[in-house]
Parts: C-alpha cells; sequence; structure tokens
C-alpha cells in the first residue's frame, strides 16, 4: 500500500518531532514509523497533530533491545531508517556517562545489526535501503576562539544573524578529525564510528550528517534556550556558565529537518554532511537577545530581566566554540536554511510563551528534582 516503510527513531523529541511532522505531512505515499522509547525527553504531545494521520505509526520500543529492533524491522518491513534516538543532553552525559553509552552506542549497534539482518535476509538485499544516523558537531571537538569581539564572517546564510561574527578563522569541514570531549561527544562518535564500520564492512547504505546546535519549538528545556525563556517567564535565576564566552553555532529546527529530508533523499551514500547556517553566538550575546525578546513580548520594560542573570560554576570540559562549514551541503545538494535567526528566536520565543501548558506539563514532577540537582552547587 505505501511506496517505502521509513522508521524514525527518537520521533518523539525535539528534532525527531520536526522530521516526523515533515515525512508525514509531505509524503503520504510513505509510511513513518515513529520508534521512541519516551525517556523524560521524549513527548507525544509534540505530535498531537498528525497522531492520526493513517501514514503514521507510534512504537514504544529501546533501541538498545536487538530483538525488538529485529521484530520491528522485519514486521514492518523497513526500507530506510533516520536514526535520531538519543541521550542527547552534555551535563546528563558528565553525571551519568553509562546511560550514553547504552542508548548512543549499544543503540545504535543494536539499530545496525537489526537492520543488516533484515536486508540481507531479502532477495534485492541492500538494494534501494537506506541507514541514515543524525550526529553532532560536538564530535569534532572544540576550535580555537581567536577573535573574542568577532571578526566580519567569510561565509554566510539565509539563516546568519545580521551580527554575522565568527570568533575564529577555523571551522568543522567533513574531514576534521573526531576529537570528542564529553561522554555525551564520546558515545556520538562511536555510534558514527560503527555506522561507517557497516557500510565498510557489510556494504550497507549508510550516511552521517553532524549538525550544529539547534534551537526552536518542542526543545527540552534543559537545554539553554527553552531553559532561560522559562526561567525569565517564572524569574527563576538564569544560569551562565563560567563567563559565557562559548560559541555556539544556531540553527533553526525545522530548517535542519529539511536538511534531513534532502539528504535522506538526494545524499550520497557512505557520504557525510555537516549541517549549520553559519550563525555563530557566544553564550552571553545570544542571552541577552533572549531577554531581551522575552520582556518585550511579555510587556516588561527593557532591561527588566537582566538581573536574573547569573554566573555559575563552568561544566567541565566545556567546548569552546562549535562552527560549522556546511558548504559542501549547499554546493552538492543545494540545501539552503531559511529562516534568518533573528526572526527565528522571535518565532521561537513567541512558541513558548504561547505553548506555557506544553512547559508546564514538562517542568512539573521529576523535572523539578533534576533542575534541583543539575544547578545545586553550581
Ligand atoms: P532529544 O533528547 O530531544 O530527543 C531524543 C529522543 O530519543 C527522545 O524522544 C527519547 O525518548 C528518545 N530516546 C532516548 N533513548 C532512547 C532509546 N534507548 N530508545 C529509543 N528512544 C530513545 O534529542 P534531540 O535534541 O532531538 O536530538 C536528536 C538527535 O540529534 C540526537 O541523536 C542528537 O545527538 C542529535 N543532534 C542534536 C542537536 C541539538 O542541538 N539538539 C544537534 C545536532 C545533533
Ligand atoms: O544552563 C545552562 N547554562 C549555560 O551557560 C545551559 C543548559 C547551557 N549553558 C551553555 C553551555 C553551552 O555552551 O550554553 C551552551 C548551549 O548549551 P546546551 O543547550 O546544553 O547545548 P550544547 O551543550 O551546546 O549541546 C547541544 O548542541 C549539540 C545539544 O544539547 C546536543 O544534543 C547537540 O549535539
Amino acid at each position: 500500500m505505501f511506496r517505502r516503510n521509513i522508521l524514525i527513531t527518537g520521533g518523539a523529541g525535539f528534532i525527531g518531532s520536526h522530521v516526523v511532522r515533515l515525512f508525514v505531512n509531505k509524503y503520504p505515499e510513505y509510511h513513518i514509523v515513529n520508534l521512541d522509547k519516551l525517556t523524560y525527553a521524549g513527548n507525544l504531545a509534540n505530535l498531537k497533530d498528525v497522531e492520526k494521520c493513517p501514514n503514521y505509526t507510534f512504537v514504544k520500543a529501546d533501541i538498545a533491545d536487538l530483538d525488538k529492533m529485529r521484530d520491528i524491522i522485519k514486521e514492518y518491513k523497513i526500507d530506510g531508517i533516520i536514526h535520531l534516538a538519543a541521550e542527547s543532553h552534555v551535563d546528563r552525559s558528565i553525571k551519568d556517562p553509562f546511560t550514553f553509552a547504552r542508548t548512543n552506542v549499544m543503540g545504535t549497534l543494536s539499530l545496525l545489526q537489526a537492520a543488516r539482518e533484515y536486508w540481507e535476509s531479502l532477495p534485492d538485499k541492500y538494494n534501494d535501503k537506506l541507514f541514515y544516523h543524525i550526529s553532532t558537531d560536538e564530535v569534532y571537538g572544540a576550535l580555537e576562539l581567536t577573535s573574542p569581539e568577532g571578526i566580519e564572517s567569510p561565509f554566510s546564510t539565509a539563516a546568519s544573524s545580521d551580527h554575522h561574527k565568527a570568533y575564529g578563522e577555523d571551522f568543522f569541514v567533513e574531514t576534521t578529525k573526531y576529537n570528542p570531549h564529553s561522554p555525551y561527544s564520546a558515545s556520538k562518535a562511536a555510534s558514527d564510528h560503527f555506522v561507517r564500520a557497516y557500510h565498510d564492512t557489510y556494504g550497507m547504505p549508510t550516511i552521517v550528517t553532524n549538525c550544529s546546535n539547534n534551537y526552536g519549538p518542542y526543545q527540552f528545556p534543559e537545554k539553554l534556550i527553552p531553559l532561560f525563556i522559562n526561567n525569565i517567564r517564572k524569574r527563576k535565576p538564569l544560569p551562565v556558565y563560567g563567563k559565557g564566552e562559548n560559541v555556539r553555532d544556531w540553527l533553526f529546527v525545522e530548517d535542519h529537518a529539511r536538511a534531513i529530508d534532502t539528504i535522506f533523499h538526494k545524499g550520497k551514500v557512505a557520504d557525510t554532511y555537516n549541517i549549520g547556517g553559519f550563525n555563530e553566538w557566544k553564550n552571553i550575546d545570544i542571552i541577552h537577545v533572549i531577554i531581551k525578546t522575552v520582556d518585550r513580548l511579555l510587556g516588561n520594560p527593557e532591561g527588566y530581566s537582566d538581573e536574573l542573570i547569573t554566573f555559575v560554576t563552568d561544566r567541565a570540559g566545556h567546548d569552546l566554540r562549535y562552527a560549522i562549514d556546511s558548504r559542501k551541503l549547499q554546493r552538492e545538494l543545494g540545501w539552503e536554511p531559511s529562516l534568518q535567526f533573528e526572526e527565528g528566536i522571535e518565532k521561537t520565543v513567541k512558541w513558548y510563551l504561547d505553548n506555557q501548558e506544553w512547559m508546564d506539563n514538562i517542568t512539573s514532577g521529576n523535572y523539578e528534582k533534576y533542575y534541583e540537582e543539575m544547578y545545586s552547587g553550581r
């Protein structure tokens, strides 16, 4: 009945929910199977608008359960996999590295093995199959921050901010050597290596992409942007790690989902693509943009929430600068981000302020305990 059966893992999470929504709506001829364990980060409320679509199925399962992966891939005759399920928060990985190894490494390996067994059992084997693994720029380690005040960025895309700065001369390219520093990035690096090994050893068609920091609706409020928007609303302190001088390269989540769509359909097997928008920001600068936007939208006077800024102990092993060079993806597959940062951040802040029930459902109960533990003693 369906032309393709696509398994999206981690579809109840932040980025996964945007990918599921895009695929379910854009490709009614595909059956989209969303596989998610529903950890603290998974939330089916992220997908309310697509849950009744005839081409959508949700399956609750753990990617590290090999037998279950075998059953699901066979039952739904899966021919394409977009793998996003992961433990994704650096601070949690510092407290509990084993969970990261279990899900990100063993989970990815289980999924690869289950796909391999099923695809190799078919008459046409790996023909028209694809295992697409979603990874991060953090596997490359950290770049030097050679220009603390910022220089005019040599590159730009539609996503670049008006301030258009780079904080060093170097960028991560697809051939940059892996050099992960946190348990999170080490576990993602290990999973990337396993994916490439399944191509090189068994001939599985694979693609890996490494994306910069995402922002937008439905992000779990342990991550910088939604955490700070929520804390401003609740008049809670804004915990800035160290001096707030670390640099991140921000991309609107729907632009990442569009890149995933492009690469899933047009990407070259066994290849790697970096995804980013040439949009570098120092944490402290982005924090001021968030405060200004939230205060304006809440009708507070300018500068009203500046007093919430609280400098706290730095994150252990805190990577100084990430900056992605995504020109290969633009050149080879024609992907360009669509949303400029100033528009994206406005849209994002509005979304969180308009969806306070979504936020309050998450930040009640267990989350309160996590939050207290994470920030006590900082
Ligand atoms: P997220 O934490 O919001 O969502 C992760 C999802 O995976 C959740 O729905 C969770 O329930 C599910 N999951 C976790 N463990 C699982 C398991 N064992 N079995 C099945 N499901 C499980 O994460 P995100 O920010 O949406 O990131 C998605 C992917 O993109 C991750 O692989 C992450 O490494 C990568 N990535 C994220 C960013 C970013 O800025 N958020 C940037 C680049 C790459
Ligand atoms: O309370 C905070 N205070 C603070 O100063 C938090 C939560 C973060 N920070 C800093 C740390 C980082 O320099 O803000 C920056 C962004 O932090 P996070 O939102 O935790 O993201 P980061 O650590 O950069 O990792 C993110 O991007 C790459 C995602 O969480 C990863 O899943 C992705 O791979």
